[in-house]
């Protein structure tokens, strides 16, 4: 045993205060907002590694080469090809205000988008690298000499499988980690060290019997216990993938218009969970604009406009076409003829996803007042539609509109 605190609160004349190595880091690492915080070898187990392998060769990642591609495959089952000589991997768990609303109040919301709950404040990636790389700087006193890389998110590390063997959570059926105290409702990210630092007890499973889930999912892309096939899953369909929505998922997508937190809503760990008093994070501190924001607002964003809001935010990934293509969808979804002028307006849009998208969703709102003039006004955007795609999504909708009379 040894202190290593050199200064108040943890070594205070008179009282001592005498802590382990992994009592430091786990206190400094709270400092920091880490409000769990492991230590495992690098070694994702053969469990994981084969589980990565069927996924990929099934197809499961979709249009995400990178998660394909066949060295950073290779990467993510082994560690030590992150960092030369690497013996400890430190594993931290930031988390985040829970959604605000329920289920049911969320899908009511007819006029509004749902918005994942990480992403109603500032983006988690920046704000949790640059924790991270302070709290490595802290580990150089205390390490002596040593090499050691930060990650969150984006690197080929399985983060999941490291958090497990770490005791930091569980890996529950939706395929999120899971701690009994905080639910899910927090981020990961690691510290790769060479020094060696005891390592924790991996976690147990806690899920027992429940399929929760499983059976909430809209898109049924749990396929099995631990198995999320991403091309289902309506957080890769509104983040991830930049295309146009194969027509068969929007209808279920409702108005989820970046990620999905139904999983993680459903869980009975993340029951006890507050959702009225949000975590004092500053930065992750959820925005109340990202609150079930309303759809014709966002549909009215240009560019500029849609680059001011969400600068800090994580919602820049879909970038502005990718979001109008999600709020096309939930306005389709809505069953409100109000939201007709709003998507004619987008009709002639300079983005070829946003046009095609906004034709199905008038498809879906037609009715027996307005469906002479939609048949007119997506005519006329045929005539001058250049783009493959988009000229598809006229003509079905023009189709889906006759047939409907
Ligand atoms: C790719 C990815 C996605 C993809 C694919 C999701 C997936 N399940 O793989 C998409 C875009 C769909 C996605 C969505 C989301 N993601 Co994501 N995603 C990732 C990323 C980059 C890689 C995940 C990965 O390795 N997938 C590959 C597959 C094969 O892994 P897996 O699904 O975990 O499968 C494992 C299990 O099947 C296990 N296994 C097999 N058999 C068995 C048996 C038992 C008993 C057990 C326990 C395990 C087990 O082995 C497999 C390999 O480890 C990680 C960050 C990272 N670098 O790890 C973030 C990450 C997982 N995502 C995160 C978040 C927050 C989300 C969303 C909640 C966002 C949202 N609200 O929209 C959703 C949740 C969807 C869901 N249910 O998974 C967080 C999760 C935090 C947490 N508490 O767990 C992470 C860790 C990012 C971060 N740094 O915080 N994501
Ligand atoms: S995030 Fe939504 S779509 Fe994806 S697995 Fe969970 S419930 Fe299903
Ligand atoms: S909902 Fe049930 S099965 Fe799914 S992760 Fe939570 S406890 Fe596990």
């Amino acid at each position: 045993m040894q202190c290593y605190a050199a200064e108040p609160p943890l070594c205070q004349s008179g009282a001592m205060a005498v802590m382990s190595l992994k009592e430091n880091i786990r206190e400094r690492a709270a400092g920091y907002g880490f409000a769990l915080c492991h230590v495992t070898q690098p070694d994702v187990g053969a469990l994981h590694a084969e589980a990565l392998q069927r996924w990929c060769d099934a197809g499961m990642q979709g249009d995400m080469a990178w998660m394909g591609e066949v060295v950073r495959l290779e990467r993510r089952k082994t560690p030590e090809s992150m960092l030369e000589g690497v013996k400890s991997i430190i594993t931290v768990a930031m988390p985040y205000t829970a959604p605000a609303y329920g289920l049911e109040e969320a899908s009511a919301a007819k006029e509004s988008g749902v918005i994942t709950a990480y992403a109603h404040g500032d983006d988690y990636h920046d704000i949790m690298k640059k924790r991270l790389k302070a709290l490595a700087l802290e580990l150089d006193e205390m390490l002596g000499v040593h090499d050691q890389r930060v990650f969150v998110d984006t690197a080929p590390v399985l983060e999941h499988a490291l958090a497990d063997a770490s005791g930091l959570g569980w890996q529950g059926k939706h395929t999120l980690t899971i701690d009994r105290k905080l639910g899910s409702w927090f981020l990961l990210g690691e510290i790769f060290t060479t020094a060696e630092i005891e390592p924790d007890e991996s976690a147990t499973n806690h899920c027992g019997s429940c399929t929760a889930c499983i059976d909430v999912c809209p898109t049924q892309a749990i396929v099995a216990p631990f198995v999320v096939d991403a091309r289902l899953c309506i957080s890769y369909l509104t983040i991830e993938f930049d295309g146009f929505i194969p027509s068969q998922l929007r209808p279920l997508m409702g108005n989820r218009i970046y990620g999905c937190d139904d999983c993680q809503m459903v869980c009975p760990w993340n029951g006890h969970v507050s959702k009225d008093k949000p975590l004092i994070d500053d930065l992750l501190m959820p925005k109340g604009e990202n609150n079930l924001p309303d759809l014709a607002s966002l549909l009215r964003l240009d560019d500029e406009g849609f680059r001011i809001r969400f600068r800090r935010s994580p919602i820049k990934r879909t970038k502005r076409r990718g979001l109008l293509r999600n709020v096309c969808i939930a306005m389709g979804n809505s069953g409100m003829t109000t939201f007709v002028p709003a998507l004619l307006d987008v009709l002639d849009d300079h983005e070829a996803l946003i046009r095609g998208h906004a034709a199905w969703a008038l498809a879906r709102l037609t009715d027996q007042d307005n469906q002479a003039q939609l048949l007119a006004a997506l005519a006329l955007q045929l005539e001058h539609e250049k783009d493959p795609a988009a000229l598809q999504e006229f003509s079905s909708a023009i189709e889906d509109i006759k047939e409907a009379l």
